[in-house]
């Protein structure tokens, strides 16, 4: 059979075209490169799945499929194969070999969820005959905060709502459940927007933009280049961030179907086409006839506490998820119901435990410097515990931001480094500890205890390390649970309570190995 060319592969837009003996390699076997091959399988496609590092368990499916794999030799694999489609998994950077091998075949490279767009006909809905509508949501930091929000609201209001993409649940996965769905909740990585052109979200946010993942875009502009994706082609909502400039400039810039509105949040007192906040209310004035006059009262900061959602961070997010509800029909009612039901995960902010006046909280959710902010924010007097990978971005004003309310800083991480020499340039009075061990089990215990040593009543103990944590643990969930194991044990061992600070330690950071 000739060989389909990228214009032929470019008319593939529904789960009924001829994929059947299309030539697709799959790069990656993750959670994403499993979702791609085992779609294309089921599709009759020709797939070749090509990963350094593999789940067993999804070899073995593949095997089980009859899905060739193979985990060495890759570019030549690749090449030979002489793919007519590249399928890429979001955690290899444009510059990775692979990719860069995929390009010179010549065959479009599209990530997962480019895929999954367009078979996302698969299942209709049998009244309409239409596929499921999407709301797609990036943004540097809240991501996944604003995805679960937003599908509570949907779910209230008696929507069949799923949240995939980069919160875990592959998008794939999500457009081949058999019963369908009204809506996707689409959380987009910058990773993910990379690789994708044709979506078409019903409405669209990215929340805000800071500078992260540079080291895979290669630039902070090739960065927010693909955060302007998530609006092209929006159909009914461009949400944008009314203290970010940068969300409303890549609005601005993006194409869009006609009759798209923009919407504006924030935290200030709202126009006609935003939601905002006047006196602790939150209000809806985008979405309701009336918006020129009048405006709806959606809840109170207040009714948030219970929640965990009354920081400025995360009452920020609950707007943007209640124009993005909103959007989709939700009414105020229902959205007040599940914000009322509504709990944040772990690692969020998360208090551990308080002891003799000593708070101590896990973030281990922030993963870049933005994010470590929004944690600082909310603590007077801290203990920051900080430190890890920093994937190309600069810490420096973050530490100089923050140094007023820091009582000292415990510095994890393999690359301790530019923290150190940050707080050596702005603050050389601090008490700045270093935990030296290499060791994944002694971390957080060491840091744990090098924080109690300089802990007082009032402080806060706080892990919000602005970076990543794969030089040391699985994961940030796994850096959290370690922290919080550490306090607890700390605290049954009867010393995670205030120590002084030992003035002998404010020249040269003393190590914990
Ligand atoms: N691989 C390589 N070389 C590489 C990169 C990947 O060989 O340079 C291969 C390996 O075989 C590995 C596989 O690819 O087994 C892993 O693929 P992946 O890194 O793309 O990760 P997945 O397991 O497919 O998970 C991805 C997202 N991961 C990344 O973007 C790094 C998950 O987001 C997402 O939940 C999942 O798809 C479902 O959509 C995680 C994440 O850390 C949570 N995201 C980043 C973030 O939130 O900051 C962007």
């Amino acid at each position: 059979m000739t060989r389909r060319t990228p214009a032929a592969v470019a008319q593939l837009v529904s789960w009924n075209a001829e994929w059947r003996g299309l030539r697709v390699a799959v790069l990656g076997l993750g959670v994403t490169g499993f979702s791609v091959a085992d779609t294309l399988a089921e599709l009759g496609a020709e797939v070749l799945v090509i990963a350094e590092r593999a789940d067993v368990e999804f070899t073995r499916i593949l095997d089980v499929l009859g899905v060739r794999w193979v985990q060495s030799d890759l570019e030549r694999e690749l090449v030979d194969f002489e793919p007519e489609l590249v399928v890429v998994s979001p955690g290899f950077r444009p510059d990775h070999p692979l990719v860069v091998a995929a390009e010179s075949t010549g065959a479009p490279l599209w990530g997962d969820v480019e895929l999954a767009w367009r078979l996302r006909d698969k299942v209709t809905n049998p009244e309409t005959g239409k596929p499921a509508e999407w709301i797609a949501i990036t943004g540097t930091n809240g991501k996944t905060t604003t995805t679960q929000l937003t599908t509570a609201m949907i779910a209230e209001a008696g929507g069949r709502v799923v949240a995939c993409g980069n919160v875990g649940v592959p998008v794939l996965d999500a457009i081949r459940d058999p019963l369908g769905w009204d809506v996707l909740v689409v959380e987009l990585s910058s990773f993910q927007l990379h690789y994708l052109d044709s979506m078409s979200a019903w409405s669209a946010v990215c929340l805000n933009i800071a500078e992260d993942h540079l080291d895979w875009h290669g630039s902070a502009e090739a960065y927010r280049a693909a955060k302007g994706k998530v609006y092209q082609n929006a159909q009914a909502i461009c949400l944008y961030n009314l203290a970010d400039e940068a969300t409303r400039e890549l609005v601005e810039d993006a194409e869009v179907v006609e009759g798209c509105r923009a919407v504006g949040f924030g935290l200030g007192a709202p126009g006609p086409s935003d939601l905002g906040i006047i006196d602790g209310i939150l209000i809806d004035r985008a979405f309701h006839d009336d918006r020129h006059h009048t405006a709806l009262e959606i809840t109170t900061v207040h009714d948030l506490v219970a929640s965990g959602l009354a920081s400025p961070h995360m009452t920020a997010n609950v707007l943007a998820a209640a124009a993005l509800a909103r959007s989709a029909g939700v009414t105020i009612e229902q959205i007040r119901a599940a914000l009322a039901a509504f709990r944040l995960d772990a690692h969020r902010t998360e208090t551990i435990v308080e002891a003799d006046g000593i708070r101590w909280v896990d973030d281990s959710k922030a993963t870049n410097p933005h994010a470590a902010q929004a944690a600082l924010s909310a603590f007077p007097s801290i203990v920051w515990v900080v430190g890890g990978l920093f994937k190309g971005v600069d810490v420096d004003a973050l530490v100089a931001a923050n140094v007023r309310r820091l009582r000292a800083a415990v510095v994890i991480g393999t690359d301790r480094q530019p923290v150190i020499e940050a707080f050596t340039r702005h603050a050389p009075e601090l008490p700045v500890f270093e935990v030296a061990t290499t060791d994944t089990e002694e971390v957080m215990p060491s840091a744990v205890r090098l924080a109690a040593r300089v802990a007082r009543a009032g402080d806060t103990v706080l892990l919000a390390p602005a970076a990543a944590s794969m030089d040391q643990f699985t994961d940030y969930a796994d850096r959290g649970v370690r922290f919080a194991e550490a306090v607890r044990r700390l605290g049954t061992a009867g010393t995670a309570t205030g120590g002084t600070t030992d003035d002998d330690e404010h020249s040269a950071p003393p190590t914990d190995a």
